[in-house]
């Protein structure tokens, strides 16, 4: 069980300034957190432009990318880590698509967003992204080990 829960998958999920300013926190939170996956770092902070050109490098070719960083760092974030058994794939899908015109109604954006800049969530991509982004957000200290006494009717 112990061995279990060590290795299980994390990703790195952020609530943008959009979504702090419209109280969507709460909201966020609880949609992943009734899904069954399990909050490991929270946080909220003000990141500096420069923490956001770190944190969206691999788009920094894009014609968006520095109306991008201003606005990660326009306003408080809320960064948190959530663990889970397929926490970073299912976590896309559950977030939606980039563009919340073409989010299903259900996911997060298309529940709760209507354009591509103002799109209220980050989650890691991938593996690599996750390990990447939660190594940049967090200190090692900063990610908490428990046991959830629910987790053995969830896996
Ligand atoms: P996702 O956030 O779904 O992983 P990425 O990594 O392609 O999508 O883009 C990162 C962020 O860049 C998006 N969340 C969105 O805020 C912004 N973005 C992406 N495409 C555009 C665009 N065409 N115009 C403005 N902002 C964009």
């Amino acid at each position: 069980q112990e061995a279990h829960a060590a290795e299980m998958e994390r990703t790195f999920i952020a609530i943008k300034p959009d979504g702090v300013q419209r109280g969507l926190i709460s909201e966020i939170i609880a949609r992943f957190e009734r899904k069954g996956f399990k909050l490991v770092a929270i946080k909220i902070v003000v990141p500096s432009k420069g923490f956001a050109q770190k944190h969206y490098h691999d788009l920094k070719e894009r014609p968006f990318f520095n109306g991008l960083c201003d606005f990660l760092s326009s306003g408080p974030v809320v960064a948190m880590v959530w663990e889970g058994e397929g926490v970073i794939k299912y976590g896309r899908k559950f977030i939606g698509a980039t563009d919340p015109q073409k989010s299903e109604p259900g996911t997060i954006r298309g529940d709760l967003a209507v354009v591509v800049g103002r799109n209220i969530i980050h989650g890691s991509d991938g593996p690599e992204t996750a390990k990447d982004e939660i190594n940049l957000w967090f200190k090692p200290e900063e990610l908490v080990a428990y046991t959830s006494n629910a987790e053995k009717w969830i896996y």
